[in-house]
């Protein structure tokens, strides 16, 4: 038995092929993930193969049709184990922000079927009568807008299946991740080298070369907090205090982050406090 079934509805099965390639093709090939794709079309019934249509009240663009993918949902639901039901994965930018906490969630489960939008979106039928027989998850991938789900699906499938148990090399593999739970939650990852140890005049940091594990370890992570300050100011908001020691504290305060009591939160010390 595969660690983890996935269906996927689209007018696009090609769109998906990306799927034979590199980490999930190799998951997919080892038996480890077991990936069924469909062709909505193919629940059409008309002889054009309908899947749209212009959405009632009015406006811009066209709205997929709820017949077809009813119909597409009973197949899936009836072609997998007996009694169990997938969750579904509507990826739209309307969703809550797919994360890695919710990628780690996804990882868990047996069964994922994803339903990828083209046009303005399903009608919201189908999203409220699938969530009477199984989990409904809609979720973004970030804050712009793409022509249809499919790339949502293909980011998500991949996020999804390297923290599948035995898909990447071993347990520690994760661990260092940028947002990976524990010490990398809310800390973006820093920069790596590897050989030649000097390259176009640039040399690798020479802590890298030292063998001091410990200290390596402290560089990378004072590396990581500049990191996230410069770019991602957002996450150094989530910040706790106790969640750094000492050192790390001190770290914080030699880039210019201090915690502010009355706020609560880690602030530039450059930075004027709003009024
Ligand atoms: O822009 C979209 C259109 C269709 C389905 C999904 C999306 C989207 O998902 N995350 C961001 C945008």
């Amino acid at each position: 038995m595969s660690d983890m079934r996935i269906d996927v509805v689209t007018i696009f099965p090609e769109y998906l092929e990306p799927l034979n390639v590199s980490l999930v093709g190799k998951a997919r090939a080892r038996g480890q993930l077991d990936v069924h794709l469909h062709d909505l079309r193919s629940w059409t019934t008309d002889i054009h193969r309908t899947v749209d249509d212009t959405p009632y009240g009015g406006g811009p663009g066209m709205v997929m049709k709820p017949e077809p993918w009813g119909a597409a949902l009973d197949a899936v639901l009836a072609a997998g184990p007996e009694g169990e039901v997938p969750t579904l994965v509507v990826p739209t930018p309307s969703g809550r922000r797919f994360t890695q906490d919710l990628a780690q969630d996804l990882a868990a489960r047996p069964w994922l079927a994803f339903a990828p939008a083209r046009y303005e979106g399903i009608d919201r039928r189908v999203i409220e009568e699938a969530a009477t027989r199984m989990p409904v998850v809609e979720a973004s991938i970030g804050d712009y807008v793409l022509a249809g789900g499919e790339v949502a699906v293909l980011v998500m499938v991949e996020a999804i299946a390297r923290l599948l148990p035995g898909v990447l090399g071993n347990a520690e593999s994760h661990r260092d991740d940028s947002f990976a739970p524990g010490a990398m939650a809310d800390l973006l990852e820093g920069p790596v080298y590897t050989k030649p140890a000097e390259w176009r005049g640039r040399e690798v940091p020479e802590i890298l070369l030292s063998g001091h594990h410990g200290k390596i370890a402290q560089w990378r992570r004072e590396q990581a907090f500049a990191r996230t300050h410069a770019n991602r100011p957002d996450l150094v908001a989530r910040w706790q205090r106790e969640s750094f020691t000492k050192k790390e504290r001190e770290a914080l305060s030699v880039l210019g982050l201090a915690w502010d009591e009355a706020e609560g939160r880690f602030r530039s010390v450059a930075e004027p406090v709003e009024e």
